[in-house]
């Protein structure tokens, strides 16, 4: 049952980036349509947004944890349960695009994490410079990082809206319910095995 005592079912979507990204803007913007004066996030926000799937409503429970230095040693704490990672970019901060690298890389070894599907938003698409899809899917090198997890990079601005309806889409069709990620993890199992297997084999 979900959190709000409906039969609806659920997903959980850990929202990550720097500070400063803009997450917490994206979050308000998404759930009241309206641009909120934001300050840095110390500790999280959590809202729940209504999406559709395939013809059926369902809630994304979203965790925007904050991006400060201090906070990032805490964000290993929401990994679980996690159906899907959205992290957001600064692109028109070209001088933290390695640092910001260097945090999703980072995210992406975590064992909770393995596997869950990825949506990289380079936001502040409205700023002038600011890097583009293709600029920073190279410079995070992001077929590397990602390795065999399911990601998409989108361009939004969460000041103004564009690009936001189509993320959220994006994030209902890969977020995994409940019902589908125990599918999920049976064909999961059967890879491991399989592995497992192969790797005896070859020993032989
Ligand atoms: N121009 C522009 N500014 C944005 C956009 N999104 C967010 N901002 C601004 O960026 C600043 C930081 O936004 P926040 O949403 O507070 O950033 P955050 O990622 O939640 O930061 P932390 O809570 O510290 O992790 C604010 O001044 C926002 O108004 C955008 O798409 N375009
Ligand atoms: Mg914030």
């Amino acid at each position: 049952m979900g959190q709000r005592g409906s039969t609806q079912p659920e997903a959980r979507v850990l929202l990550l980036g720097l500070d400063n990204a803009g997450k917490s803007t994206l979050l308000y913007k998404l759930k009241h349509n309206t641009v909120v004066g934001t300050v840095p996030t110390i500790g999280f926000n959590v809202e729940m947004l209504d999406v559709k799937k395939k013809k059926k409503n369902f809630a994304l429970t979203v965790w925007d944890v904050g991006g400060q230095a201090e906070m990032r040693r805490h964000w290993r704490s929401f990994h679980q349960d996690t159906a899907a990672i959205v992290f957001v970019v600064d692109s028109a901060d070209r001088a933290r695009a390695a640092e910001a690298r260097r945090e999703l890389e980072s995210t992406l070894k975590s064992e909770q994490l393995r596997g869950r599907p990825l949506v990289v938003l380079a936001n502040k698409q409205d700023v002038d410079g600011a890097m583009n899809v293709s600029e920073l899917n190279d410079d995070f090198n992001l077929r590397r990082i990602c390795g065999d997890r399911e990601w998409y990079v989108l361009p939004c601005s969460a000041s103004t809206g564009v690009g936001l309806p189509e993320a959220l889409k994006r994030i209902g069709h890969i977020v995994k319910l409940p019902s589908e990620s125990s599918s999920a993890a049976v064909k999961e199992n059967f890879k491991d095995t399989v592995n497992y297997i192969k790797a005896k084999s070859v020993r032989r």
